[in-house]
């Protein structure tokens, strides 16, 4: 600690503290237009001037010593400052200071006593419009770089510099040209730390920053991915007028990303759902909630007359929050009597539940994120987090700029790929052979760790056994990646004091996504980096959606009840029984590709689609159209009427995540809350209240009225659960399971002790490798891998209502250049893409981030028919889909008129 003096106030502060840090101290403040408490400082624009022990400092720059004597009050100094910030203010065109401008050198300037005329300067340098989200007034920009270093040390994008010389200095893309060509992904980090409001986004939310604070915000959790930002939402009658993220978010620490900062516009759109819609002659009318439920409900009573209970089956959303994931399976399990549940765990993560359960009991990741920053290797695998978890991206970035090795592998030169000191390149589907070649070096070299070996772990031998047939240049054939890469790659994760595994889709969506979890989880296990802290970060899945982890927490499975008791082991069930006083049915429901087969086959009956829109999203498209239309009942709640609704006998209009209240788990398995900001719109409903509606009609009370009611429900059935509830949550903010008891904290670190597993000890896979489902041919000679871009989520539904559509506006297919030539194609050349299951319309985007023989879309825009090409090849454990290995063969697009 360092004790010093403030205008004759002592303050004691931890070391490393500013001069800044001891003013604030005293609850006083001082204009400080080049700092920003997330950048590092720049110690330029002298505004923030005070004596210490005689000298004139700028206090953000100067350290706190101990014994210092701190003077900001003086007359002299504040004469000082006040100069340096008039000086910087008169430079300035009169719009800088005019009215109720609320920037942070306008209040400077009121609280020194500046007069709003001092800003007399001649605007001539003009405006930059040309991006949906980020506007530049030039004339407002005074250097002061904060933009350029939020940019840079915070997103990691490095899109801005300062150009021009002396007072001509000003902002401006790295690129040249307009802001909107620029290399840009509108993080709104710029936006947000601006002082002066030469930078601001367009519209309502005009000058609004976080560093504000008023009446009128919401606090609330990102409704996107799986990261779980806290962001503050600024309500102005009933409207959105802006999402700013929260400084004090326990994950994105005052960053977010284009989605969750900008892309609400889809809250106003006109195709909203606004009604209930129900099918008469073939066509979809508006309906009375009162008329719309009563159809369900009989339809549900037919259904289960006709088939029994298990004709019934829902698929949950991920969207939504964990209490009305609860309630949705509560329903199935209590009131239609079925496990027939599932929810979009089972496209995505359902192989790292499976797969870290198996190896250390727990169907999450083994650490906090923020141990990432104490890290100093990182290992990315099959994740392009830059992209799909930006914030986690941008934290990793830096992790890696400040000195951590960084492995990432990824067939594609994902952005992290450009700053990793090894890129491996696995041929998609590869997965299995590169981790065991990465484990064959870590015990051939001796980079193994034996005491936690015998002490913590089993299946060495066999796994020893296995890894002898898969020595680099072995791995190097099947995987295509140089042999002396792999062994670079094992050397720095096998040497690192503290080395981190995350990874996604590239390893979970595959034929043997599971065997791939596991075999990767082997890695932290041989280097004894996984159980307890200051061992090492373990491993950790980048789940995908704000709450899928909450969806599959809560039970909305068809094998698992909420905090994963087994529906077959009795003890399980009894335990819910108790709290729910109705039976739970014993017998496992079926996932989501088994309620399609059945739909096709008349088995099943009839189909509650809660928000996932499977005709654009679930593989095979085509099949997936057919089994809704074989269904007999088909309900959707949804925000739009997508590709499935449009299937639908019923379709109820829901709220989305700004709309309503509730609870979501992040990536790393933190409970948040989800507040309402805005009314849904319309007769809209939240997905809760639905359920209960159609409960009611059947004549079922499920109880638990409000949200809050839920999840406290929850933790009566589950001791993983049972110390949470939402005044908890309000208090503390965020709070991790498993947290068994209100007065105990929930474990960040997972297995300090022991491992969950049986017997208690982790579990090492000898998985062999095993060839993914899809091979080229010569009739499908290439290999598709999909997966995400960053100005688009998943269906597009709600990023492509808005001005994210002005970011990114089609589906492009990347393709290495020599596969552009042989086929005769040219950057935008419009594409017909065939797989031996469809065909879809995409545009040619020539790069070289793929290999040759590799391409590579996203599926984002439903109407290209991107899944119309995936397969039904599912991993052989979970039936998660091969969404990343598809044989295709292209054409130039011809059409038909
Ligand atoms: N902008 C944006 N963000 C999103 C989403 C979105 O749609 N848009 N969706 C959210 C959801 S639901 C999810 S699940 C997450 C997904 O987040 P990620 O898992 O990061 O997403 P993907 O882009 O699908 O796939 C990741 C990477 O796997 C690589 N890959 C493919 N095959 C292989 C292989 O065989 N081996 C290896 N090592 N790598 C391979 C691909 O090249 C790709 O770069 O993102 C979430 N965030
Ligand atoms: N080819 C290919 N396909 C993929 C993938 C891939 O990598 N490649 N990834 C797969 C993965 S990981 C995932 S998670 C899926 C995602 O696929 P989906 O779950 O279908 O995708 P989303 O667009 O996130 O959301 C589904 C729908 O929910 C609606 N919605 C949003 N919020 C709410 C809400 O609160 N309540 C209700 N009822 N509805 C709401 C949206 O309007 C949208 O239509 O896609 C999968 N499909
Ligand atoms: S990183 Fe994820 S949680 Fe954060 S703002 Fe973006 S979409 Fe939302
Ligand atoms: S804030 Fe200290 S010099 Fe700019
Ligand atoms: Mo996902």
């Amino acid at each position: 600690m360092t004790r010093l003096q403030v205008d004759g106030v002592p303050v004691e502060l931890p070391a490393g503290a500013s001069l800044l840090d001891a003013v604030r101290a005293t609850g006083a403040d001082l204009p400080t237009l080049c700092h920003d408490d997330r950048l590092r400082p720049a110690g330029s624009c002298r505004t923030c001037l005070v004596r210490a022990d005689g000298r004139t400092v700028a206090a953000c720059v100067t350290p706190a010593t101990p014994g210092l004597t701190v003077e900001t009050a003086e007359g002299d100094v504040r004469n000082l400052r006040r100069d340096a910030v008039a000086l910087i203010a008169s430079a300035l065109p009169p719009h800088a200071l005019a009215g109720s401008v609320h920037s942070e050198l306008a209040e400077a300037c009121r609280s020194l006593g500046i007069p709003e005329d001092s800003a007399a300067g001649e605007p001539t340098r003009g405006r930059d419009e040309s991006h949906p989200y980020v506007h530049l007034d030039r004339d407002l920009c005074i250097a002061c770089g904060r933009c350029v270093r939020m940019c840079s040390d915070v997103q990691g994008t490095f899109a801005l510099t300062l150009t021009g010389r002396g007072a001509e200095t000003v902002v401006a893309p790295g690129t040249g040209g307009p802001w909107a060509d620029s290399d840009c992904v509108s993080c709104g980090g710029c936006v947000d730390t601006c002082p002066t409001g030469a930078i601001t986004q367009p519209g309502p939310g005009k000058g609004l920053t976080s560093r504000q604070s008023s009446a009128d915000r919401v606090r609330t959790t990102c409704g996107y991915c799986g990261v779980g930002c806290t962001l503050d939402v600024v309500v102005r009658e009933d409207r959105v007028a802006a999402v700013l993220p929260a400084r004090d978010g326990p994950v994105n620490h005052g960053h977010a990303c284009v989605k969750g900062r900008f892309a609400y516009g889809y809250l106003r759109s006109a195709e909203r759902l606004t009604e209930p819609l129900v099918r008469e002659n073939g066509y979809l009318r508006p309906a009375s909630w009162a008329e719309a439920i009563a159809l369900v409900a009989e339809g549900f009573r037919a259904a289960v007359r006709d088939g029994g209970p298990d004709a019934v089956a829902a698929i949950s959303s991920a969207r939504a929050t964990n209490e009305e994931n609860y309630l949705v399976q509560k329903f199935l399990r209590t009131v239609i009597g079925t496990n027939n549940v599932d929810n979009c765990s089972r496209l995505c993560h359902a192989p790292s539940a499976a797969g870290l359960t198996a190896s250390f009991g727990r169907a999450g990741g083994t650490d906090p994120f923020d141990d990432v920053e104490t890290a100093d290797c990182l290992l990315v695998v099959g994740a392009n987090p830059v992209e799909a978890h930006p914030v986690v991206g941008a934290r990793l970035l830096q992790r890696a700029l400040a000195g951590a090795s960084l492995v990432v592998a990824d067939p594609r030169a994902v952005g992290l790929a450009r700053h990793a000191d090894v890129h491996l390149r696995p041929r998609p589907g590869t997965n299995v052979a590169l981790f065991h070649g990465l484990a064959h070096v870590l015990l051939d070299e001796g980079m193994t760790d034996p005491g936690f070996l015998h002490d913590r772990a089993t299946g060495m031998g066999e796994l020893a056994d296995v890894l002898a047939d898969y020595p680099p240049e072995r791995v190097a054939g099947i995987t295509g990646v140089p042999a002396d890469d792999v062994r670079e790659a094992a050397r720095l994760y096998g040497c690192a004091e503290r080395p981190a595994v995350l990874y996604g889709l590239g390893v979970t969506e595959h034929l043997h996504g599971t065997d791939g979890v596991r075999t990767l989880a082997n890695l932290p296990i041989l280097r004894g980096a996984v159980g307890g802290s200051g061992r090492g970060f373990g491993i950790s899945p980048l789940r995908g959606q704000n709450n899928v982890q909450g969806a599959s927490d809560m039970g909305a499975l068809p094998d698992l009840l909420p905090g994963y008791g087994r529906v077959t082991d009795p003890e399980a069930r009894a335990r819910a029984e108790a709290v729910w006083g109705r039976p739970v049915p014993e017998r496992p429901g079926m996932r989501i590709p088994e309620m399609f087969a059945a739909a096709r086959e008349g088995r099943l009956r009839a189909l509650w689609v809660i928000g996932e829109d499977v005709c654009a999203t679930d593989p095979d498209s085509r099949r997936v159209a057919q089994a809704l239309d074989a269904c007999p009942l088909v309900v959707v709640n949804e925000l739009f009427l997508g590709e499935t609704a449009r299937h639908a006998d019923v379709v109820l209009p829901v709220a989305s995540w700004l709309e309503k209240d509730g609870t979501f788990v992040n990536f790393d398995r933190r409970f948040q809350r989800a507040r309402r900001a805005v009314a849904p719109p319309g007769a809209a409903r939240s997905d809760f209240e639905v359920v209960h509606a159609v409960a009611d009609s059947l004549g079922v009370d499920l109880r638990c009225r409000t949200p809050a009611a839920a999840l406290a429900e929850c933790g009566r059935v589950t001791p993983l659960f049972a110390g949470l509830s939402h005044e908890r949550i309000d208090q503390e903010g965020d709070v991790p399971w498993p947290c068994p008891a209100p007065d105990r904290p929930g474990e960040r670190t997972l297995y300090a002790d022991e491992f969950a597993t049986p017997d208690g000890r982790a579990h090492l896979s000898s998985a062999p490798y095993l060839p993914p489902g899809e091979e080229p041919d010569q009739d499908y000679p290439l290999v598709l891998v999909t997966g995400r871009r960053w100005a688009h989520y998943n269906s597009g539904s709600m990023t492509r209502r808005g001005g994210n559509l002005l970011l990114d506006d089609s589906d492009c297919l990347d393709l290495h250049p020599e596969d552009a030539a042989r086929y005769g194609l040219r950057d935008g050349t419009p594409i017909t893409v065939e797989s031996r299951h469809g065909q879809a319309r995409l545009v040619a985007r020539v790069g070289t981030e793929l290999a040759p023989g590799q391409v590579f879309c996203a599926f984002h825009f439903p109407a290209s028919g991107v899944n119309s090409l995936t397969s039904e090849h599912a991993d052989a454990v979970t039936s998660c889909p091969e969404y990343k290995v598809t044989a295709v063969r292209l054409r130039p697009f011809v059409s038909d008129a």
